[in-house]
């Protein structure tokens, strides 16, 4: 008998590397579409991560590098705009079938599926970008396994606020004892231990190795494939080789010392 009942992931850079080849190349686009100079290069993205929400992330850059633009009146309709441009970019990027799921990921979502364990979303990123990532991975009704998804502007917070990983909880009507979260950056991490989700896997990627996990109960490189092990990073299970609901079991009764 397992000791959760949910799974709880974030999306970006945890189900799927979106944002350096995704996100970034559509902010791109839109500003190309505006006649905007500017390019968000690999680098200076890796900065603007910092913020969550491509809204305020976009004000972030404006108000933080002041790039050479003439300021309109409504500057929140002007980025409202530039980001509804840049969500339809991101979508044609999907459908194109441009972004994989990370490592284990689907190997753990059907083995949860498999035994009962439901599956949640908790992600800062807009809705339709989820639905349209989970349609573009070539499993038919994988955005039908999730009983919740939690997703964009719902919340008055975004993450490092514990909202969206709240709201989450509250459409599963379970406590954060009854599950397990993914993440993968700093701001995710926060968001998740500050909705009390103890039981948290992070998955680093290139833009976040190295920030501070501090609180998470286990990281790794990714949640590993048979023949293709991961690296434990931090956290008290160092000898697993596949984030599994066998070694997920373990670390919860870990966790929570059952
Ligand atoms: C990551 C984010 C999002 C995406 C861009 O979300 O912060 O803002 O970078 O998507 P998470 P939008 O890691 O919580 O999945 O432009 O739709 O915000
Ligand atoms: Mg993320």
């Amino acid at each position: 008998m397992l000791p959760f009942k949910a799974l709880i992931f974030d999306v970006d850079g945890t189900l799927a590397d979106t944002e350096r080849d995704g996100h970034r190349v559509a902010f791109n686009a839109a500003f190309t579409d505006a006649g905007l100079s500017w390019n968000w290069t690999v680098e200076l993205y890796g900065e603007l991560l910092a913020v969550t929400g491509g809204k305020e992330r976009i004000r972030y850059f404006i108000e933080r590098w002041a790039p050479p633009f003439e300021q309109p009146s409504d500057l929140a309709e002007f980025i409202a705009a530039l980001h509804r441009d840049k969500t339809s970019h991101y979508l044609k990027l999907l459908q194109a079938g441009g972004i994989p799921l990370r490592q284990g990921v689907l190997r753990l979502l059907r083995e949860a599926r498999a035994h009962g364990i439901r599956l949640a979303i908790a992600t800062t990123t807009t809705p339709e970008n989820v639905t349209s990532l989970l349609q573009s991975c070539g499993v038919p009704g994988l955005v039908d396994w999730f009983d919740v998804i939690a997703a964009g502007d719902v919340v008055p917070s975004k993450k490092p606020a514990p909202d969206i990983f709240q709201l989450a909880l509250e459409a599963l009507a379970l406590s954060p004892a009854d599950c397990i979260a993914f993440e993968d950056s700093e701001n995710g991490v926060r968001s998740a231990l500050g909705a009390g989700l103890d039981a948290l896997v992070v998955t680093e990627n290139a833009y976040t190795k190295g920030q501070d996990f501090i609180g998470a109960a286990l990281v790794v490189d990714h949640l590993g494939e048979t023949g293709q092990h991961l690296k434990v990073r931090h956290g008290a299970m160092t000898e697993i080789q596949l984030v599994d609901l066998e070694s997920l079991g373990r670390l919860h009764r870990l966790v929570y010392r059952r």
